[in-house]
């Protein structure tokens, strides 16, 4: 085949949905108006009520980031000690342990569903064990009813890591809704975005309320203070903008969907190409979209692949890759061997998240997949 052209402008594997901005001008004419630009104003309480409407997830609280929420869900949860985790994820998900003052500790993944094997959490839970940290990575949500039973077993809490899951549904429940507290990122680079932002959603009142106080300094009222407390608390803008956004979700994620079909139908039936995708009964987050260029073709081809795109001026990413039990933060762990962990230490080696944003259209998809196809020849 001829070369294909090189994009004329850098491709990145994603661009943020923005909405028109005068939508978003007249909210901030509002918030100007108001004087009142953070602490839970008006925005703040809109938006958190809709959320947790569309969400079906009673039960929510909004953060600054994904980040700052996890810390707090494993402050509010009482975890200490060892807490199992996976080693296929951005690197804020053992983190969030480490500022907790707890050890993560790495079990392996499932070779299908990249997230973690609930056979390989058991044998590493010890007396000093309090939780699960497991990841919905990709949207591809966890064994939720498997971990549930090793946690009830052996009296672990359980948190999930759904910073790629904003919307996703098993059989029709809302994931968010599993385990002792889940958290969404609203990152600029997420389907539905506030620049920074996220949420955490628990199980009841109660905690909720625990995790209130804990985003804002244990501040109960002015003369109140009833816990350690730090600043996990999302602006008024912040809010503004994820109001906005929600108008525009379901367009974008429909234009995402169509990029996605495409791309399945270029790139599923090449030879050791596959395209992740959640179960049928799971509805797709529509975040990322992944390819696995599987080692049998050749090995090291991921790489040669990731490489040969650039000069098509495409930039995928290799989420996740390498491992962050392999950081030099993380390596010394006894969790981290390099004899361990060989699931995940394959997918590392073939995962490419491809461009996929509503505004690549399907005229960019096939030049994507033009490239791959080009690169592979070659
Ligand atoms: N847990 C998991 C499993 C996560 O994936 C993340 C975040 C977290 C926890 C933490 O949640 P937050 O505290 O962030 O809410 C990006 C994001 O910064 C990060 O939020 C995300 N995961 C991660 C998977 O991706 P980088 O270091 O890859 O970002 P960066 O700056 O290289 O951006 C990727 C591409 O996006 C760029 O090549 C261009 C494009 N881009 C990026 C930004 C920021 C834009 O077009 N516009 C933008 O504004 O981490």
């Amino acid at each position: 085949m001829n070369r294909p052209s090189p994009f004329a402008e850098p491709v990145y594997i994603t661009r943020p949905a923005l909405p028109p901005l005068g939508e978003y001008v007249a909210e901030l004419a509002e918030i100007w108006r108001s004087g009142w630009l953070t602490n839970n104003g008006a925005k703040h309480r809109a938006f958190e009520s809709e959320l947790a409407a569309l969400l079906r997830a009673p039960h929510l609280s909004l953060f600054n980031n994904g980040t700052t929420a996890l810390i707090v869900a494993c402050r509010a949860l009482g975890l200490s000690g060892e807490v199992i985790t996976t080693p296929f994820t951005f690197p804020a998900t053992p983190h969030v342990l480490t500022w907790s003052g707890v050890a993560p500790v790495f079990a392996d993944i499932d070779p299908e569903t990249l997230t973690l094997d609930p056979e390989q959490i058991e044998p590493l839970v010890t007396p000093r064990t309090t939780g699960i940290l497991g990841v919905h990575v990709y949207g591809m949500p966890c064994r939720v009813s498997a971990i549930q039973r090793i946690a009830d077993r052996c009296g672990l809490r359980i948190i999930y890591d759904g910073a790629h899951a904003f919307g996703t549904e098993i059989d029709g429940a809302p994931l968010a809704g599993f385990g002792d507290a889940t958290m969404l990122s609203f990152h600029a680079t997420k389907l539905f975005h506030t620049a920074e932002g996220g949420a955490l959603v628990v199980k009841d009142a109660h905690l909720k309320q625990r995790v209130d106080h804990l985003k804002n300094f244990g501040i109960a009222s002015e003369t109140e203070v009833v816990m350690p407390g730090i600043n996990g608390k999302m602006s008024e803008l912040q809010a503004a903008l994820g109001l906005v956004n929600l108008r525009h979700l379901e367009a974008e994620r429909s234009r995402r969907a169509r990029l996605a079909a495409v791309y399945r139908e270029r790139l599923g039936e090449v030879e050791g190409l596959s395209c992740l995708a959640p179960p049928a009964n799971v509805r797709n987050s529509h975040q990322y979209f992944v390819l696995r260029v599987r080692r049998e073709r050749r090995p090291g081809l991921r790489d040669v692949l990731y490489e040969r795109l650039k000069s098509f001026n495409i930039f995928a990413r290799r989420y996740f890759y390498p491992l962050v039990s392999d950081a030099s933060c993380y390596r010394a762990l006894p969790s981290s061997g390099s004899d361990r962990l060989p699931v995940a230490r394959r997918a590392a080696s073939e995962v490419l998240a491809l461009p996929f944003f509503g505004e690549l259209g399907i005229d960019g998809v096939h030049r994507v997949c033009d490239a791959i196809a080009y690169a592979l020849e070659e």
